[in-house]
């Protein structure tokens, strides 16, 4: 039996990068809601993030959106981040709100769309260059929603000869992530549905593009553990974007859905050694806070997957494969379901106070009075919000 004691040591090494847009308002088709002390700016985004690292100690970096994150000094911003402890992460791409990109970005049939939307990523290399970030990360919103209306094989082609162009714009030490999709917005079909697409683009590409992995992006009852292993495998899961769903793309926090399903796929993580001190695999979050607390449920989404991974770390490995090699069945999964069982919120919070962080962070946090501040504080000026 592995003990907490075993595999603390390992839990020092965690960090799990925040979307600078959870701090922002978000909602659902139907209704953004607007909350008090909401940030308006990039930094004041930067400053709420800063609060779940101070806190929890798990969360050293913010992906930012561009233009979502648009500033005129990318180098100041980086040092306001850097003076409150944080630096800027992954460099998001965003060709899904110009009206230009109706039919299409970089899969775009028009020559001049696609240019449009290979310089948007080479203006989001510019901003890596200053920022110091290691992954520009592509999501495309791209796809169709009728059988006929679209060429979807010649779009794989323009997608190619569009990556290979951004991904020729960046540095040695940069990286390509491609996150994939299987719908919406687009309902019939989307250019980049699956990891296997992603895949075969990333591979064409080089040494340096990664296959991102958005747990709220496949099908219901996907195993999605599975597609851990088998990227793990080919050297190619470059980076996750957690979230939790009930039924689609639902961005709730990572953990409250299916706990279960979680420590799975960070059980594959673990297994292949995804979580290894050179492993390439960046860690992130992309969910959104619309009726709770932004940052207590970013809070909470990094202590989940802190709480998941000792799970994960604490499976008794060498008992579970002599248990598979001799086809113990319910042997080998009792061992899987006993780690997955155990509580491990007592021990993580005392090894957090002798780390010198509170054991209940998110109390420590509620007590040191700061949403109160940027309550009063932030009055006036417009709330971030998807779009700023
Ligand atoms: C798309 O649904 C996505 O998961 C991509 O990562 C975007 O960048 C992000 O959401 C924006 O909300
Ligand atoms: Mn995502």
């Amino acid at each position: 039996m592995v003990q907490f004691s075993d595999i603390a040591s390992e839990l020092e090494r965690q960090a799990i990068e925040l979307p600078s847009w959870a701090f922002g308002n978000s909602g659902t088709r139907f209704k953004v809601f607007g909350t008090p002390g909401t940030p308006r700016t990039p930094e004041e985004k930067i400053a709420d993030a800063a609060q779940v690292h101070q806190y929890t100690g798990l969360a050293p970096k913010v992906a930012i959106h561009i233009p979502w994150d648009k500033v005129s000094d990318y180098k100041a911003l980086r040092s306001y981040a850097n003076d409150l402890g944080v630096d800027i992460g992954t460099v998001n791409s965003n060709t899904f709100q110009d009206d230009d990109y109706k039919f299409g970005s970089l899969t775009s049939s028009d020559k001049g769309i696609r240019r449009k939307a290979i310089d948007h990523h080479l203006e989001c290399i510019d901003v890596m260059n200053e920022t110091g970030s290691q992954d520009l990360k592509i999501w495309l919103a791209d796809g169709t929603n009728y059988p006929g209306q679209g060429d979807i094989r010649s779009r794989q082609d323009w997608l190619a000869e569009s990556l290979r162009e951004i991904y020729d714009a960046l540095s040695e030490s940069q990286r390509l992530v491609l996150e994939y999709k299987f719908f919406e917005p687009a309902f019939y079909h989307t250019d980049v549905p699956d990891w296997g697409t992603s895949y075969a683009h990333v591979t064409a590409l080089g040494d340096r593009a990664f296959t991102c992995l958005d747990t709220g992006h496949h099908a219901p009852g996907t195993n999605i553990e599975f597609i851990v292993a088998q990227l793990l495998r080919l050297g190619k899961l470059g980076s996750f974007d957690f979230n939790s769903r009930f039924y689609a793309d639902d961005d709730l926090i990572v953990g409250s859905a299916d706990p279960f399903q979680l420590f799975r796929i960070l059980f594959e993580v673990v297994r292949g050694g995804g979580y290894d001190v050179d492993s390439p695999v960046a860690f992130m979050l992309d969910q959104c806070h619309n009726v709770e607390d932004k940052i207590v449920g970013q809070m909470r989404s990094v202590l989940n997957v802190q709480e998941m991974t000792a799970r994960a770390l604490l499976v008794d490995r060498a008992a579970l494969l002599a248990a598979q090699n001799e086809n113990d069945v319910l042997g080998a999964n009792g061992i899987l379901m006993d780690a997955f069982y155990t509580d491990v919120r007592p021990a993580l919070a005392s090894w957090r106070e002798s780390r010198g962080i509170a054991g209940d962070p998110i109390a420590a946090f509620k007590a040191s009075g700061y949403q109160q501040k940027i309550v009063a504080d932030r009055v006036g000026g417009a709330q971030a919000s998807w779009g700023a």
